[in-house]
């Protein structure tokens, strides 16, 4: 067993697992749904709010903050930590993601990627060595490694290369990790799994990775565009390839019945910049379904979002919630984000107690079974 992961228990019925995570900046407890932080900041909350709502872990990204303000002038104020006001551990993303859905003119080589900045359209380069030496910059805790998502669809021989591509990128990501102290300092870097639809090639990337021995493993290129069983479908095929006594995550995922459901699977972590953006937009989520508090059925209405749902936000009636809303008032953002990510984070606390109390499996078809009638 890896010093740096503890597996506490495994669920009988399911797949799900309990674990605890140690980072440099602090223990995780798992499965953990981590709210998205990209440029620096946890959009519409301080610091202060994000420790409030229980968040234990939060993510940052390469592509975003090398960008602006670049990762030479965080490291110079001290990290990501310090810059930010967060003492708490951070996850950063590889960028080789955000290059795919962002950036212009992108060109895949075998060395990296060159594309264009979407912000000012400057020439950029992100290679394993870019990565990671950007990631140890912002003195992330976890990092990821530089991969390759193929689009939705694909054809086999294009994701066979994807692969291939991201595990020699994966293989140098860990050499240079080595090399540079990185993980002797007790930061750890996830590889991760693509594989889109096939079956066989998920298995292949899963078990190629597992021979580096790297302190956690991720499952790339789900929710891209394909329709959900296909999705749960492709978690399915590649976590039972992955270490058992490593963490797994799913990276951009998901719903919260989606979550419950790679819960079942065995993954551990999760984020999803679902629950913040939606808040932005007036959508809240609650054990019946999503709700719109811009819908005029709430106009009077003095409750607060949900019977039995209690946070900072739930001293608010619906009623104020939605005029703020309405109103383009910041403050909505910021108590509908507030709402959303405790949201979120407590049904991996209860997805915890659960696989603890050893009723995971009835509990989380029953979550669901709710959640997806009110929704209707
Ligand atoms: N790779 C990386 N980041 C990601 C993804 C991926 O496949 C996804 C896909 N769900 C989200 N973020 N590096």
């Amino acid at each position: 067993m890896p010093e740096h992961f503890q597996l506490l228990k495994t669920d009988s019925v399911t797949a799900a697992r309990r674990g605890r995570l140690q980072t440099r900046h602090g223990v995780v407890e798992t499965p953990i749904f981590m709210p998205v932080g990209t440029q620096g900041t946890v959009k519409a909350i301080t610091p202060q709010h994000i420790q409030e709502i229980g968040a234990q872990i939060i993510l940052g990204n390469t592509y975003h903050l090398n960008l602006r303000p670049t990762s030479e002038l965080v490291k110079e104020l001290g990290g990501l930590h310090a810059f930010m006001g967060w003492e708490g551990p951070i996850l950063t993303d590889s960028g080789g993601f955000q290059v795919f859905s962002l950036a212009k003119l992108r060109d895949i080589r075998e060395d990296g990627v060159a594309f264009q900045s979407h912000l000012d359209g400057a020439k950029l380069f992100l290679g394993p060595k870019e990565v990671m030496t950007i990631q140890a910059n912002l003195g992330s805790d976890i990092a990821m490694v530089l991969d390759e998502c193929p689009p939705w669809p694909c054809t086999r021989d294009e994701c066979a290369r994807a692969v291939e591509r991201s595990f020699r990128w994966a293989k140098q990501c860990k050499e240079i990790a080595t090399d540079n102290g990185f993980l002797a300092g007790g930061h750890h870097v996830f590889a991760i799994a693509q594989g889109s639809t096939f079956d066989d090639l998920r298995r292949e990337a899963a078990e190629s990775l597992a021979s580096l021995d790297l302190p956690g493993y991720a499952v790339g290129g789900v929710s891209v565009g394909e329709p959900e069983p296909e999705m749960i479908k492709q978690v399915g095929a590649t976590t039972p390839f992955m270490p058992a006594d490593k963490p797994r995550y799913t990276m951009g995922l998901g719903t919260p019945p989606q979550i419950l459901k790679m819960i079942a699977l065995g993954v551990d972590m999760f984020d999803c910049v679902l629950p913040s953006r939606v808040a932005r937009n007036g959508l809240v989520f609650t054990p019946d379904g999503p709700m719109n508090l811009r819908n005029e059925k709430y106009r009077t209405d003095p409750r607060p979002i949900a019977e039995g749902v209690t946070n900072y936000t739930s001293r608010f009636s619906r009623a104020y919630l939605r005029h703020l809303t309405v109103a383009g008032e910041m403050l909505s953002a910021t108590l509908l984000t507030i709402h959303n990510l405790q949201f979120f984070i407590e049904l991996t606390a209860q997805a915890r107690a659960h696989i603890e109390a050893g009723d995971f499996g009835a509990w989380h078809r029953a979550w669901i079974a709710r959640y997806e009638a009110g929704a209707a």
